[in-house]
């Protein structure tokens, strides 16, 4: 059996910048893992110009989730200064892990326009578009790029809680971060509720910042030197169970096609808006830890994905109202859907690609950058 190796000479795996002065291309590659060719643009944390301070607003927990009341995402983008308050709102979503948007009056196809906003003005690769999930039919309704979120294909065995196969009964086996199974995952998605049952259906977020500072910098140090890889195999099945065949084409990055499904990620990974470092394991794709043995990498993964479930003071949940839009990054948090209801449920939802996951080791600690420890 090899050694674990719990100290930090992990080898470093160097990031070429094509068309950087060199002084950053110095920086980049001290960098663990990422990609050449699905770097982010900028270089620095965004920083946030408190155009959105004027907007009736308050933080749900002191961990995760700011709501908003009065801002739609249709008028912003009809501003002048739609870039200065898209910028601060993508920089309050990666700060804050998930933002609620109260009755937004918006067609399915400006929130894709919203979302490729979004995603460029905080930074994301020229190679990275809105993401076709695998499971989208050719020729859907809405095109490829909105995916529609629905209790009957729920049903019929959709999505993550396949609740079709023998799988477990805990609601939270369902916590994930999105389509970390793809080489170039999401930075950000966005979900608009617009059929919902009179009660339930109930959306948690969880902070991977938090779950980071849960660590001992011990711990932290040794697992920042570890991948892990996902997998959304299962797809494969739920492909064939529902009838519609795989998509293997552009996957919204260059990087994302075929029928493999998987990828290989840090399990610690630095968010390129905020700079703060994060766990990027999730219970619904992540099967393996690399580089130790089967039974060690299913201690890590069960410990880590406990702190996810078992801590809710990282945890937010959201109530929705009909048409209540929220807006996560992927890069720092994990979620899970509440099938607790009968009635129909659906909305649209747009999902768009980032960078290839990186860890930067001189990234931050959320709660350290904040000086709250
Ligand atoms: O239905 C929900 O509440 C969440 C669905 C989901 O996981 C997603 O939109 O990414
Ligand atoms: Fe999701």
């Amino acid at each position: 059996m090899e050694a674990v190796n719990f100290s930090l000479n992990f080898t470093l795996v160097e990031l070429k910048r094509v068309n950087m002065p060199a002084v950053v291309a110095n920086a980049m590659s001290t960098f663990r893992e990422g990609n050449e060719e699905s770097q982010p643009r900028n270089s620095q944390p965004l920083e946030y110009s408190g155009s959105l301070d004027s907007y009736s607003h308050n933080d749900l927990t002191p961990a995760i989730g700011t709501e908003y009341k009065g801002l739609q995402v249709a008028d912003i983008l009809e501003l002048e200064q739609c870039d200065q308050l898209i910028n601060d709102l993508a920089v309050t979503i990666s700060r804050r892990g998930v933002v609620f948007l109260r009755d937004q009056d918006l067609t399915p196809q400006q929130m894709q326009a919203f979302g490729e906003k979004l995603s460029a003005v905080a930074g994301c690769p020229e190679s990275s578009g809105i993401h076709v999930h695998p499971l989208t039919e050719d020729g859907s309704e809405l095109g490829d790029q909105i995916s529609v979120i629905s209790s009957e294909k729920q049903k019929k065995g959709g999505g993550l809680t396949h609740q079709l196969s023998d799988t477990s009964r805990f609601a939270s086996v369902g916590w994930h971060s999105d389509i970390s199974f793809e080489p170039v995952p999401s930075d950000y998605a966005m979900l608009r509720i617009h059929t919902l049952p009179e009660t339930g259906g109930d959306t948690l977020w969880a902070s991977g910042y938090e779950v980071y500072d849960r660590l001992s910098p011990e711990v932290a140090g040794f697992l920042e030197g570890l991948t892990a890889t996902h997998d959304a195999k299962f797809f494969h099945d739920e492909a064939r169970r529902l009838g519609n065949p795989l998509r293997k084409g552009i996957r919204g990055s260059p990087l994302n096609q075929g029928e493999e499904l998987e990828a290989v990620h840090p399990v610690i990974r630095t968010n390129p808006v905020t700079g703060w470092k994060s766990v990027y394991v999730n219970r619904g794709f992540t099967k393996r830890i690399n580089g130790v043995t089967k039974d060690e990498s299913d201690l890590l993964l069960q410990y880590l994905f406990n702190l996810v479930t078992q801590n809710h003071d990282a945890q937010v949940r959201f109530k929705w109202n009909r048409n209540d839009m929220a807006i996560w990054d992927n890069r720092s948090t994990w979620h899970c859907a509440t099938y607790d209801y009968v009635e129909a449920r659906a909305g649209d939802r747009v999902c768009s690609l980032g960078e290839a996951p990186y860890l930067d080791p001189q990234s931050k600690s959320r709660r350290r950058d904040l000086g709250e420890i």
